[in-house]
């Protein structure tokens, strides 16, 4: 399963001209296989310089990187909570999102429509943090209702799962978001049955106009304030850029100075959100694949991501970490160093880890 993103932001802020920008590197990635779920669902690849090494130094049949689902939805507005332009059922589908990319328009070009009035990137990014603030709440007072009918028969999981959501219902009424409050021991499912818009990390894309560099400082402290991550990018050049051939678009970025791709940089940054660690699993002839996990999952976690089958057979893993597997040349170099490690199944993962599993099957 690959790990989900979800772009947010008021209309004309320039979603889906970054989602289009986006699905535009996808489609030209090297061997990647595009694909469109749906319109607004885009799979992209997650480059990894170190599974080329990998694969080049053990002699592998293909590259394949692991993927972030990308999902665009329409302009929140003030009142979406309440369902105001469908804004409910947008709100439902970035709810099962791993992160949040939020677009705010900072570029004052006159020929695009401001939904509310003037380009201020502070009030509107306050304007869909309220909403989304809003809607955590909505749903969390609509859960308190049913779970304390369910304690009162004494229920202990009830029990738990009430206590932790009166706090989080007092939190978000208090205007603090969801992540403000630590998750139950006693009700681990609470906030997974919730998971609310709220406590998952939070990338700000300030689109910002051409010739333009730097996230505004206002932007800069309010982001830091939020806890979020905040880049600029001039979306429209992008997209622009995006739809050139490589080769044409590096000539572009050159004669117009833009620098690296602020996509790189979204992706990027989108990823380094989730805090995941990257693992591979590569053999001769055979495909080189990198998966990703959140740090201090174990061994069995990771061949879980690979095969269900692979989990339930798991035996033992062979690990050795990237760098030693370059610096010795391959896996026979490895193992007459002694490198390549037996591991169990709790075995507490590393970035950059190259493994294979024996499994019964
Ligand atoms: N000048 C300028 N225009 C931009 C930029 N990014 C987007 N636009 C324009 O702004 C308009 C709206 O962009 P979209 O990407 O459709 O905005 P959106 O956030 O998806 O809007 P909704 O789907 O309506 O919520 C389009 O006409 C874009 O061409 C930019 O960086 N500079
Ligand atoms: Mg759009």
């Amino acid at each position: 399963m690959p790990m989900k993103v979800g772009i947010v932001g008021l209309p004309n802020a320039g979603k889906s001209s970054l989602f289009t920008a986006l699905t535009h590197v996808a489609a030209e990635a090297a061997n990647y296989p595009f694909t469109t779920i749906e319109p607004n669902v885009a799979i992209v690849p997650v480059p990894d310089p170190r599974l080329e090494l990998v694969a080049e130094c053990v002699g592998a049949s293909n590259v394949v990187h692991d993927t972030l689902e990308v999902h665009d939805i329409a302009g929140l507005v003030e009142g979406a909570h309440k369902g105001e332009g469908l804004g409910n059922r947008f709100l439902a589908n970035i709810r099962e999102t791993d992160a949040i990319i939020h677009v705010v328009r900072a570029h004052d070009d006159p020929g695009v429509v401001h939904p509310v009035g003037d380009v201020d990137p502070i009030a509107d990014l306050t304007t869909i943090e309220t909403e989304l603030l809003l809607a955590d709440l909505e749903q969390a007072e609509r859960r308190l209702d049913r779970v304390a009918r369910q304690a009162k028969s004494g229920d202990a999981e009830a029990v738990a799962d009430q206590a932790w959501l009166e706090k989080i219902v007092e939190a978000l009424s208090d205007g603090r978001p969801a992540s403000s409050v630590p998750p139950s021991k006693d009700a681990p499912n609470a906030i997974r049955d919730l998971s609310p818009l709220t406590a998952k990390p939070v990338l700000i894309v300030v689109n910002i106009g051409e010739g333009e560099e730097g996230v505004p400082a206002d932007v800069a402290a309010h982001a830091a304030e939020q806890g979020a991550v905040a880049i600029a990018v001039c979306i429209r050049l992008e997209a622009e850029l995006g739809a050139l051939d490589e080769q044409e678009a590096a000539e572009m970025r050159e004669e117009l100075e833009a620098g690296e791709s602020g996509l790189g940089r979204v992706l990027r940054g989108a990823f380094d959100l989730l805090d995941l660690l990257a693992f591979f699993t590569a053999g001769e002839d055979k495909p080189a694949q990198s998966w990703h996990l959140p740090r201090g999952r174990s061994a069995w976690e990771a061949a879980g991501q690979i095969h269900s089958d692979i989990q339930d057979g798991f035996v033992r893993a062979e690990v050795i970490g990237c760098d030693q597997l370059l610096a010795s040349g391959g896996y026979a170099g490895a193992r007459d160093k002694g490198q390549l490690r037996i591991e169990g199944r709790d075995y507490v993962m590393q970035d950059g880890d190259v493994i294979s599993i024996r499994f019964t099957p």
